[in-house]
């Protein structure tokens, strides 16, 4: 999540949780922290996520994941809703782009209550 244009502002996570770890050094905050040559390994099974907390809403214009080379080819952008489950924004399928960005819409205003 970086600004290439110039423009953007980079979001920065509070904390990232993955569903498995393949080693204990490769849990999910190694995604996060800034460096390149750490990541988060899940064990070798679909359906493995992770999961970025922000701790606060967000704006989110643009997606850019910097994958390993044994990366997801077939994967989702999910995003919570209040109070409801997890909102796709984004189906990937085919993937085989080191690393992949997306142009992302704006989420919608969380509905008045
Ligand atoms: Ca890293």
């Amino acid at each position: 999540m970086s600004g290439e244009g110039g423009t953007a502002t980079a979001l920065t996570p509070v904390s990232a949780t993955g569903s498995s770890m393949e080693r204990g050094d490769l849990n999910g905050a190694q995604a996060i922290n800034k460096q390149d040559t750490s990541r988060w390994g899940s064990a070798f099974t679909d359906n493995e996520w992770l999961t970025l907390d922000y701790r606060s809403s967000v704006n989110i214009s643009r997606v850019r994941i910097n994958w390993e080379n044994a990366h997801a080819t077939t994967y989702l952008l999910q995003r919570p809703e209040d109070n409801t489950p997890w909102t796709t924004t984004k189906t990937v399928g085919n993937n085989n782009s080191l690393p992949t960005a997306f142009q992302q819409p704006p989420p919608r205003p969380s509905p008045s209550r």
